[in-house]
């Protein structure tokens, strides 16, 4: 805490960032009344940080595989600050970065092999057209990197953006008690360095190799001229989305910049099956428009609707979080807009919001329990 010192008044800087965030968003959104949207700004803010204070120390056992709760609390600054700043301050049709012939790294076809391999599930990657990836992969050069090495360092401009073929990667943040802590580990996959192209900001954190390790690296301007608009556009689509999903408020807004990266958007018919009972699960949806009926066959054979789902709802997490078939159909009722999300992902990036599900799943038990007076589809959720 800071603390005038010596007569002089310190501004601490939890109190400038928060008041520079709140002003960069208001010039850029421009909204109009400034309290009103001071309230609202001001609101979001208090229930990020609600959500990540009431989750607390986690009684259960979430996935291993996922993101540890001590990753946090370095984390939700800088997150809540460039999230805001990432949505608003790019303008893709102002952007002009379409200028330029984009580099071309000739490649054998082993290399090409490698990359293509290392490039699957690269989430940002997601809404190129063929074209685009081609692109991608044409401008994209190798490097490789020794144990201890430091690929990127946090307060640095940013040059690149690596995609990783192999090895294990630290993300370190050093924050205001100068400590240098470990935040997350990339395995060897993955992707980094996105952030600082993006919002044209200073390296947010800084990325050391583990061990000896292989990078694809793409330069700055072709990250911008390929991918930041795709990228930008996807994440505008889905923020509105992501923003009406009470669980997902658990996730800082680094990781549900991530998931929008990772959604998949799927249009449906009035009555089309989304999810069939009994079907071995690969994903769970979100509801962006229309509604989904949640239907269960019971061993007479006949189909109970137990659940509508509109805007905002989620389903098909239950088989993910079980690891069971799937427990009930989905079918969508009238046009229907769902965004996937695969399973690999889900488990990748939910980490934080696993509790609020299991809680949400004790609900089903509970109505399974009134409606059937039976529970076994869902005794060893928990
Ligand atoms: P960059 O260009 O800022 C460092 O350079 C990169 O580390 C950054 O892009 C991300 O691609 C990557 N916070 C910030 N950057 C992260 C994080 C991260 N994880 C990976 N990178 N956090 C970890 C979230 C699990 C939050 C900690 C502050
Ligand atoms: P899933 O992966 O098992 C079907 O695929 C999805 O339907 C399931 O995940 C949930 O997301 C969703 N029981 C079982 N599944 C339900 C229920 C439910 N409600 C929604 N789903 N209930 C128990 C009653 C039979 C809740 C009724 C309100």
């Amino acid at each position: 805490m800071s603390r005038p010192q010596g007569g002089r008044i310190q501004v601490p800087d939890d109190l400038r960032e928060i008041l520079l965030e709140f002003t960069i968003s208001y010039l850029l959104e421009q909204p109009g009344d400034v309290i009103n949207y001071a309230v609202e700004f001001f609101t979001r803010l208090q229930n990020n940080r609600t959500t990540t204070i009431v989750r607390g120390p986690t009684a259960g056992t979430p996935d291993e595989s996922i993101i540890s709760d001590e990753e946090e609390p370095p984390v939700a600054r800088f997150n809540n600050r460039r999230k805001s700043v990432f949505a608003e301050t790019y303008d893709p049709e102002e952007d002009d970065s379409d200028e330029g012939a984009p580099a071309v790294f000739p490649k054998s076809d082993a290399q090409r092999a490698r990359l293509a391999e290392a490039v699957r599930g690269i989430l940002l990657f997601r809404s190129l057209d063929a074209q685009q990836m081609q692109q991608v992969l044409d401008a994209m050069f190798e490097k490789r990197s020794e144990p201890g090495e430091y690929v990127i360092r946090q307060g640095d401009d940013g040059d690149n953006f690596y995609v990783i073929e192999n090895g294990m990667f630290d993300v370190l943040v050093t924050g205001d008690d100068r400590v240098e802590k470990v935040v997350h580990t990339y395995e060897g996959s993955g992707s980094f360095g996105e952030l600082a192209l993006m919002y044209n900001m200073p390296r947010a954190a800084s990325v050391r190799a583990q061990s000896a390790g292989a990078l694809w690296a793409m330069d700055r301007h072709t990250f911008r001229r390929i991918l930041l608009k795709s990228a930008f556009k996807k994440r505008k689509l889905y923020e509105e989305l992501l923003d009406k999903v009470p669980m997902l408020k658990a996730l800082q807004s680094y990781e549900r910049a991530n998931l929008a990266d990772a959604l998949l958007p799927r249009s449906l018919n009035d009555g089309e099956l989304i999810i069939r009972q009994g079907d071995t699960a690969d994903g769970m949806y979100f509801v962006e428009d229309g509604s989904v009926s949640i239907r269960i066959t019971r061993d007479d054979g006949n189909e109970h609707e137990i659940k509508r789902l509109g805007k905002g709802g989620y389903f098909g997490e239950l088989a993910l979080v079980t690891h069971k078939p799937r427990a009930a159909s989905a079918y969508a009722v009238g046009p229907t807009k769902v965004a996937f999300l695969d399973v690999e992902t889900f488990e990748r990036l939910l980490g934080p919001c696993m509790e609020i599900m299991k809680r949400n799943i004790d609900d089903y038990e509970e109505q399974l329990v009134k409606l059937f007076g039976d529970k076994s589809n869902l005794t060893d959720v928990r």
